[in-house]
């Protein structure tokens, strides 16, 4: 049995779609979460440590993080290949990209919305420009973000620019724009769409 505890237009949306891509059934917990209006609330039925979102429930087993849900659910469900297993040579950088995204774009993107300097040598992270910078150029290397296969890291990071597409916080490029319109275009992302109320 596997539960993706969701909240609508929320970081959990991608993972309907990632859910949608492995092609295994699902079940959708709705939750409540706390949003930055002051509205919301905890939702003691949500088993996320923070009462945030996403979490998914696998036979028993809890995973929380954006990046360690995308690579348990390729790991445990392999049908579909949306993930490298170990010994494929994009393994390496689907893991880095993952890490990368938890890690420094997350981070960038807050920090640049939140009006915070990114201190140079000190945080973990760089500022937006930066990173997106590095996005660029790998995109402009290679047709998904990890090598030239779809994979979820692209979920997380189409999703992310999708989102950030009419906001000045993101730098625009026509590699970011044509990346986005490509991997959104998959059928996997309508599905998810229409399940995104529950
Ligand atoms: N680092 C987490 C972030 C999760 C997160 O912040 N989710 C938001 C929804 S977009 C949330 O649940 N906010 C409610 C809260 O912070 O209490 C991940 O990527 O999974």
């Amino acid at each position: 049995m596997l539960t993706l505890y969701h909240r609508p237009r929320s970081r959990s949306s991608r993972f309907l779609w990632l859910l949608e891509e492995l092609g295994e059934p699902y079940e959708i917990k709705l939750v409540t979460i706390r949003a930055s209006d002051g509205s919301g609330a905890l939702d003691p039925n949500n088993p996320h440590p923070h009462g945030k979102v996403p979490v998914i429930v696998h036979d028993g087993v809890t995973v929380f993080e954006s990046a360690a849900i995308c690579a348990y659910l390729t790991d445990a469900f392999p049908k579909n290949a949306i993930g490298p297993k170990i010994g494929d040579a994009m393994r390496g950088p689907y893991l880095s990209w993952l890490a990368y995204y938890a890690g420094v774009l997350e981070p960038a993107f807050v920090s640049k919305f939140m009006k915070v300097e990114v201190p140079r040598g000190t945080a973990g992270w760089v500022n937006v420009e930066e990173a997106m910078e590095f996005v660029d150029k790998a995109l402009g290397q290679r047709s998904f973000i990890a090598g030239d296969k779809f994979s979820a890291a692209d979920i997380l990071y189409s999703s992310s620019f999708a989102l950030f597409a009419s906001s000045p916080i993101m730098p625009k490029t026509k590699n970011v724009d044509a990346y986005v319109k490509c991997c959104t275009a998959r059928p996997a992302f309508a599905k998810a769409q229409a399940r995104e109320n529950g």
